[in-house]
């Protein structure tokens, strides 16, 4: 089926006029789309969800449709008394009042409502980009901490289990092809033996969850500062996109994503390592940000583990590019051989970083 026809099923006035790739995904398809009549247009996003990497995606359109009900309605609810015009993507159903479509190959197709007159950035872009990054991250945390986990169902079952990424990178370099891109790589080398001597801290957070110190909440999954909405006008946040991995899960995934993401301004598709620091006045703000939305709902064991959050997620996700390098690039999108090796070098790169800059961190932390 063409993409241009899937477009022609959801329910939009007027005529398909435009339809062009759109974001810079690393999983799914996105396409953005207008439609026009005589007198108006509609734009909307248009999303393929590869069942190669969420084996049942319609559980993603059920959590979706769970987590947009209730944020709206929490939206409506706030708006008098909000700070902005706070925003969330809506399902546009299809002509017969489904989510989604299915194609012949099985991968799910739906349609969202678009947010306009704002952007997305893939690299923060100064300090007050990192303060509204974690105040939208708040913000969201703080709407979807009264519903109950029960509501979602896990889309991505293991996402975010560390462990999980270390066994899968261990599964790949038991294979021949892994071992053969390991040998052929003296940067993959490089790679392996970081990741060895972590080994046991990548347990952190599931074993502090394992020992009920940390609770399972409703999560987005993905905050990184590149699915974070600026409005155009004011530069301050209106909302949080991207919602295909909201499931339960542990916040400080979410913390630890947004942080990795929107304290490193070279942004984690640079080719320059040298360039790749977490910056901790830009940590400052975002922390900032978050705690003014998010504070008075942290535990104490909340905050006892937001170190190790910070420090994990982009080592877990170095893990995640250096597998799916050595397994063949089957996950991640790439655009040139050795592209998620050299994403995996940043994280590492990040990592390193923060490890050095340790107190630092934990004192803006203490001084909140
Ligand atoms: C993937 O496709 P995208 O860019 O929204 C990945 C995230 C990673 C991110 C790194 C479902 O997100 O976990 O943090 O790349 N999403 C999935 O850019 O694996
Ligand atoms: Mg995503």
């Amino acid at each position: 089926m063409l993409v241009e026809d899937i477009a022609r099923r959801f329910n939009v006035p007027g005529r398909l006029a435009i339809l062009r790739p759109h974001g810079t995904g690393n999983v799914n398809d996105t396409y953005m789309v207008v439609f026009r009549t005589a007198f108006s247009e509609q734009r909307f996003i248009l999303q393929r969800i590869r069942k190669a990497i969420f084996p049942e995606p319609e559980i993603i359109m059920r959590n979706m449709r769970v987590i947009t009900d209730h944020c709206h309605r929490k939206i409506e609810a706030g708006a008098d008394a909000a700070d902005r015009i706070w925003q969330l993507p809506k399902i546009i159903e299809t002509l017969e009042g489904a989510d989604f479509v299915t194609d012949a190959s099985g991968d799910l197709w739906r349609a969202i409502t678009h947010i306009a007159s704002a952007n997305s950035y893939e690299k923060v872009r100064n300090l007050e980009h990192a303060r509204e990054a974690g105040y939208v991250l708040g913000h969201f945390h703080r709407m979807i901490s009264d519903l109950p986990a029960e509501r979602l169902a896990y889309a991505l079952p293991g996402f975010h289990v560390t462990p999980g990424y270390l066994a899968k990178m261990d599964a790949a370099l038991a294979t021949a092809d892994g071992k053969a891109r390991l040998a052929a790589s003296p940067e993959a080398q490089r790679c392996l033996r970081f990741i060895e001597k972590r080994r046991a801290f990548c347990h952190v957070l599931e074993n502090a969850s394992m020992r009920g110190e940390l609770i399972t909440r409703p999560i987005h999954g993905d905050p990184k500062v590149g699915n974070v909405m600026i409005d155009d006008d004011t530069g301050k946040g209106t909302c949080i996109v991207d919602l295909d991995t909201v499931q339960p899960g542990l916040i400080h995934y979410d913390v630890g994503d947004c942080m990795r993401s929107g304290c490193n301004p070279a942004g984690e598709e640079t080719a320059e390592l040298q360039s790749v620091v977490f910056d901790t006045d830009l940590f400052a703000a975002l922390h900032k940000g978050y705690l003014a939305m998010a504070g008075d709902f942290l535990t104490d064991a909340d905050k006892h583990y937001l170190f190790d959050a910070i420090h994990l997620i982009p080592l877990e996700l170095g893990i995640r590019f250096f597998a799916d390098y050595l397994a063949g690039d089957v996950y991640f999108k790439t655009r040139y051989p050795g592209h998620n090796l050299r994403r995996a070098l940043v994280q590492i790169q990040l990592t390193e970083s923060i490890e050095a800059r340790e107190a630092l961190i934990r004192k803006v932390m203490a001084s909140a």
